[in-house]
């Protein structure tokens, strides 16, 4: 990985100290001595992505930290107006918004607890119901007859609505439960728009399915142990995706199982594994069953005061019917300063829903994409910046799709946006 040779060490005294991200921090009434927390066991904050998965100690949070009595605040907010263009016979151009707004509460309870709520709402209800055009990307529906394909779908209004209780057990054990509706079950590196690596992007990658695309799912429960840099956890979920109306809360049994294994070796390094059985994930197939694996590593550097520098490697497998569908993601995205964001991402995914024989699934087909974008941004506040960034991405299929994608199959976006920081 790119880096690497830069043999992380121990980042000064105090670990959780070391990479803090300090510049949210002066609001009145933040204890500078006392960097947050982490919410699930005795660790820094900043190593925690949604819902109970890991990153890097030396990941930044851009956003507000404010205290309030016990609680501790913290809001994560970022808005994309994107125009979109997508290539050739499938393509199209269209204008979307896209982002999040997160908010976390954290206060301890009782000695040795620490409570945590979450919420974090998108508006990509707005898009409409068929979401935006993106090359090669599959899953969901906008109708509930058939798929959608070579879109990428809005997600649901409400992303995360979760609350989680950890007890710690000693200075680096501890245990915890974590419940959503919506939330996160124990699968997949940390979904892309909390990805240091790629959640500056407006664009979704065409591996999320593969991934991270359980980031929102109508009912979780986990359980966790953690032991210093290691976390064991387990969830029962919904394993049904999102249906097509995305301003509702969904229900569903819990009948779907995810394990992960995350081990964080060093304070630049955050890996895991894991795998999920998914009862009828699809809303068009119902009583196929998925099951899927995942591993990934996430590698970030810090840069200067607020540069950072993060790169993710990751792989996922989705199997039903005795079929094996591969995803292998790179990507990296560089922050060398308060001003530029270069971000860059390559995906091989092995797709059958890209053409559609009878019924659902068709052939499957092996495509690539490589994306590159950059984005500038400018301070307009302490806590607010605007943006400008564009984006440029070439899709690879093989050449029996030549006449379904046209002659060398491209999107590109250009978007301003605005972001807490
Ligand atoms: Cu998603």
């Amino acid at each position: 990985m790119p880096g690497m040779d830069h043999s992380p060490k121990a980042p000064a005294k105090d670990p959780d100290m070391a990479h803090m991200d300090m510049s949210g921090m002066d609001m009145p009434g933040m204890d500078m001595n006392h960097p947050m927390a982490g919410a699930l066991g005795p660790y820094g904050a900043t190593r925690e992505a949604s819902g109970t998965s890991w990153q890097p100690d030396t990941s930044t949070h851009e956003g507000l930290h404010l205290t309030r009595g016990p609680w501790t605040v913290m809001l994560h907010g970022l808005l994309n107006g994107v125009l979109d263009s997508q290539s050739g016979p499938r393509g199209d151009d269209k204008a979307f918004v896209s982002g999040m707004l997160m908010a976390m509460a954290q206060r301890p309870l009782g000695d040795a607890g620490t409570l945590q709520l979450r919420a974090m709402v998108s508006p990509d209800p707005l898009m409409g119901k068929s979401g935006y055009l993106l090359l090669l990307a599959t899953g969901e529906t906008a109708d509930g007859r058939t798929p959608l394909v070579d879109r990428q779908h809005p997600h649901d209004l409400f992303m995360e609505l979760s609350a989680s209780y950890a007890r710690k057990l000693s200075g680096k054990d501890s245990v915890f439960v974590y419940a959503g509706l919506p939330g996160e079950p124990a699968f997949g590196p940390p979904a892309f728009m909390h990805r240091l690596s790629v959640m500056d992007s407006p664009e979704a990658p065409i591996s999320h399915h593969w991934l991270d695309s359980t980031h929102i799912s109508f009912g979780v429960v986990t359980a966790g142990v953690v032991h210093d840099g290691w976390k064991l956890e387990a969830s029962a979920y919904n394993g049904r995706e999102p249906d097509q109306h995305r301003y509702d809360i969904e229900t569903g049994r819990l009948d779907s199982t995810a394990v992960r294994v995350s081990w964080n070796p060093t304070a630049n390094l955050a890996l895991q594994t894991s795998w999920a059985h998914e009862i009828a994930p699809e809303q068009l197939e119902p009583g196929v069953n998925q099951t899927k694996v995942s591993a990934s590593a996430i590698y970030t550097l810090a840069l200067g005061d607020h540069g950072w520098w993060s790169t993710t490697a990751a792989w996922g497998r989705r199997s039903s019917e005795g079929v094996d569908l591969d995803a292998w993601v790179l990507e990296s995205a560089v922050k060398p300063n308060a001003a530029w964001t270069l971000f860059g991402r390559a995906e091989r995914v092995e797709n059958d829903e890209l053409t559609v024989a009878a019924g659902h699934h068709g052939p499957t087909f092996t495509v690539g994409k490589l994306s590159l974008g950059a984005i500038r941004d400018w301070p307009v506040s302490d806590h607010l910046s605007v943006g400008l960034g564009a984006l440029y991405a070439f899709d690879f299929v093989p050449s029996i799709l030549d006449a379904t994608y046209g002659n060398e199959p491209h999107g590109a976006m250009v978007f301003g946006r605005i972001k807490l920081r």
